[in-house]
């Protein structure tokens, strides 16, 4: 008998693949689209690890599924090519980023195709490629067309010794993640886009997918930070032609305030401080503060640390002097950068006026009850105002509206809805990135490139020392011509943070071959939007609400017709092994590859699918993974085993006894479960279950059915796994004598009636009489038999004017109808 090979057959059929062009995506094909689609993977020097074959196995059933089910399915890859890896091996190794970059998009291209990936390779995305990122600049040109690019001068994280701006996700402890060296603030102009535009959109598109877990919406939700509440304005006698405008979620407290407290940043604090005593400390003070990180600022066990400038506000009601302070926790790109202190209502105000003797002014009680003074802690909650001039005696919530309507007709306060989502600053001074296509002239100022311009290339005469930004060292870049008026001009030496990149790759893949627009609306629309998006719970935030973001901005430039890019969304779990996270650090890393090359991608893929179900942590086990492999080495052998049956016609219906029936019932079974657990559940482990009891079955009633029936079953058992273990599927069908690719076979429907059990015979009654016989499955329920009984049309006859007293269900043998 033929062994079971998996490193002959895999080679085999790949390679027979990739000849027959199988998984290539028909844009014409008249059937429903199906878009399938992995998070593509950043090229790593280190090729694929078993996270990424996770996420790999996941989308590849989901997409072979899908095809065999009768749709066209869009299922691509590509890869997320820019970064600073690949500039760091050029520091540190002297390679090219560019080749090094290259050679990994092949390294990994070719391990996902060891993987069996159904994946449409013509359509195959590399975003450090011109043809991208040149698209990369033309939609900064449309955002910035739109007003949803600017410019602006912003304190950002400064690494002085790598000479960059870093990500606030790239300074550790207040120190550089690369270098280690302290992480200054430094204002600098950026580029950023304008995505705080778009936040209640954001936020209410959220509500239209049910398919998302809640638990990515929550942090959605939480990182757009939506809190309603007013502007209410102080003014400030000794600078008559300044105010100070806070922003409050409690108008209700307002008369509770007794000091104000400014974030170091804030623009005024320079004046108020003036001549004043504590000039110098306070001068240090934002010194230290602009060290630390909002974290650390804001964090509840950090210290809260303010100053005295020495200057008043006056109270927009009551006309009271309030101190105005300085403090390290309130920040400047929140709300106004500016907060009213009400120590007796608020946790944090009350930790700061304890520290510094600040009075404490209760304003609301509970209803019913006198609080104790002196507070011995905020008191929190909903109660009556009092100490409130006329608005003494009111709700608070009420209190929040009027006192916030008040102000307003004043011309003291405004209503307002503020966000915590902040724009999104997406200059880089590194070389391996998008160039963004600006021009500045000193006349012209800022002039964007035209689109017949781009790309702007990267240059490739650039120093990379690990000082500076590599672009600003090559001149042959530096220095160019004003598009407006010719006149010798200086490119941004900026790069586009990385995450632009793949906020828009899956719309490529819907036309990746466009040398004129980054996608054209039909094509666009024929996949629309992503059916099942896979990827890791790490871009809950980032890559998908730039996604969004992104999608929204393309519909309302009439780009395409969807506003929110992806319909479900399956976060995959991790890949443990002895209960930890896969770690080069902790050495506990199993490759992918080596699995491979030992038992084959089918029995990788199998364990993988089989372990867990796809959202949750898969703990790596290698009994589990032989397991798996004795399991298709069983399918194997059952297939082949029975090769005579499929070389000669067999008749159908020779048998029809129990053991016939039984194994009907199973295999019907098999796929009604097999087809709801992949198609309606992403439940790939229990179908894998199910397919296992049907192996198991048909070990058992070998040689005892009807041998045509035994027949369908194991080609219905081996189309079933195709999704699965693509190649050994492929190599059975062909042992089978089957013509073309199990790939391209119809999904097995199943018999509804075939799953019932078997049946009885029961008598009715009518008061004792039989009248007449049912037939019923034998695990029909008491309520199913009576039902059936009373629905019979002769006993219907029978109990036709009469009252149902009673009906008795004796299983098996009888129904007594009891009637009067
Ligand atoms: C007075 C007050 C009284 C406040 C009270 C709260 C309770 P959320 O809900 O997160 O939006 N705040 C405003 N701007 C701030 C900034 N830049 N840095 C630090 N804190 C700031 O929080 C809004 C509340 O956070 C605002 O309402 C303000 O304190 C504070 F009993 O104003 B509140
Ligand atoms: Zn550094």
């Amino acid at each position: 008998m033929k062994e079971y090979s998996p490193r002959e057959i895999e080679a085999k059929w790949q390679e027979h693949w990739r000849k027959t062009n199988l998984y290539q995506t028909d844009e014409s094909a008249n059937k429903p689209k199906y878009y399938v689609l992995e998070q593509f993977p950043y090229p790593s020097g280190e090729g694929l690890h078993m996270g990424h074959t996770r996420v790999y196995s996941i989308g590849d059933v989901v997409a072979r599924f899908r095809r065999m089910n009768g749709y066209n399915v869009l299922h691509p890859m590509g890869a997320d090519a820019f970064g600073l890896p690949a500039e760091n091996a050029a520091i540190q190794r002297g390679v090219n980023p560019r080749e090094w970059t290259l050679n990994n998009m092949e390294r990994i291209r070719r391990e996902q195709s060891l993987l069996g990936a159904s994946y449409d390779w013509d359509r195959y995305v590399g975003t450090c490629l011109p043809d991208y990122y040149k698209f990369n600049q033309w939609l900064f040109l449309l955002f910035y067309e739109r007003g949803l690019a600017y410019r602006k001068k912003a304190m950002v994280n400064w690494c002085p010794s790598c000479g960059t701006v870093l990500a606030n996700e790239q300074v550790e402890d207040g120190k550089c993640w690369r270098c280690d060296s302290e992480v200054t603030k430094k204002e600098l102009e950026q580029w950023f886009f304008k995505i705080t535009d778009y936040a209640d959109r954001l936020l209410e598109g959220l509500d239209r997918l049910p398919k998302w877990p809640e638990r990515v919406k929550a942090m959605q939700r939480n990182w757009i930070g939506r809190s309603e509440g007013a502007h209410v304005t102080f003014t400030v006698p000794e600078l008559s032609d300044e105010k100070i405008t806070v922003f409050t979620t409690r108008p209700d407290t307002l008369y509770g305030v007794s000091y104000l407290v400014l974030a170091p940043e804030h623009p005024l604090v320079p004046r108020l401080i003036k001549g004043k005593e504590n000039e110098a400390k306070i001068l240090e003070f934002i010194n230290q503060t602009q060290k630390q990180s909002e974290i650390e600022r804001t964090s509840n066990d950090a210290e809260k640390v303010g100053h005295p400038t020495g200057a008043y506000a006056q109270h927009p009601l009551t006309g009271e002097a309030i101190p105005i302070w300085v403090g390290n926790y309130v920040l400047m790109d929140y709300g106004t950068g500016a907060v009213m202190g009400v120590p007796a209502h608020d946790e944090r105000d009350f930790a700061f006026a304890s520290k510094y003797q600040l009075p404490v002014k209760p304003v609301i009680r509970p209803e019913n009850e006198e609080l104790s003074e002196p507070l011995r802690e905020a008191y929190t909650g909903d109660g009556v105002l009092f100490s409130s001039g006329e608005f003494d005696g009111m709700k608070n919530r009420e209190a929040i509206h009027a006192i916030a309507k008040f102000l307003e007709e004043r011309g003291q306060g405004k209503w307002t809805v503020n966000y915590r989502l902040r724009d999104w600053l997406i200059s880089r001074q590194r070389y391996w990135g998008t160039p963004i296509p600006v021009v500045y002239c000193d006349d012209c100022h800022i002039v964007p490139v035209p689109k017949d311009q781009l790309p702007v290339l990267l240059p490739e005469d650039v120093v990379f020392d690990g000082k500076s930004n590599p672009l600003a060292t090559s001149e042959s870049f530096v220095h160019t011509t004003c598009p407006k008026c010719g006149k010798p001009a200086r490119r941004e030496t900026d790069t586009m943070d990385t995450f632009v990149d793949s906020s828009w790759y899956f719309l490529r893949y819907a036309d990746p071959h466009n040398e004129e627009i980054p996608f054209a609306k039909e094509k666009a629309d024929r996949f629309m939007p992503v059916d099942e998006y896979i990827g890791g719970i790490e871009h809950a935030v980032l890559h998908l609400l730039y996604s969004r973001f992104f999608t929204k901005v393309f519909y309302d430039a009439g780009m395409v017709s969807v506003d929110e890019p992806f319909e479900s969304l399956l976060t995959q779990g991790m890949v443990l092994k002895d209960g930890f996270k896969m770690s080069k650090s902790k050495g506990n890393v199993v490759s992918p590859l080596e699995i491979v090359e030992k038992y084959g991608a089918d029995t990788a893929r199998l364990f993988i699918l089989f372990a867990a179900p796809p959202d949750r942590d898969l703990d790596w086990s290698e009994s589990g993974v032989e397991g798996v492999h004795r399991f298709l080495n069983r399918v194997w052998r059952l297939v082949v085993q029975n090769e005579e049956l499929f070389k000669q016609p067999v008749p159908s219906g020779a048998k029809a006894d129990g053991k016939t029936k039984e194994l009907r019932r199973l295999l019907h079974q098999t796929i009604k479960k097999v087809t709801i657990e992949i198609g309606e559940r992403n439940h790939f482990n229990t179908a894998v279950s199910a397919i296992m009891e049907l192996v198991n079955g048909l070990y058992q009633h070998a040689g005892e059915t009807d041998p045509a029936l035994y027949k369908e079953a194991l080609e219905t058992l081996v189309v079933l796994l195709a999704p699965f273990v693509p190649h050994m599927s492929e190599e059975l069908w062909s042992v089978m004598g089957k013509e073309g690719s199990v790939h391209q076979t119809a999904w097995p429907s199943y018999d509804e009636s075939a799953l019932v059990l078997d049946e009885v015979e029961l008598a009715v009654q009518i008061n004792g009489k039989v009248r007449d016989k049912i037939v019923v499955p034998t695990q029909a329920s008491r309520e199913e038999i009576e039902k059936q009984a009373l629905d019979n049309e002769r006993i219907k006859h029978w109990t036709e004017g009469k009252t149902v007293r009673k009906v008795i269900v004796v299983p098996g043998k009888l129904v007594n109808i009891v009637v009067k």
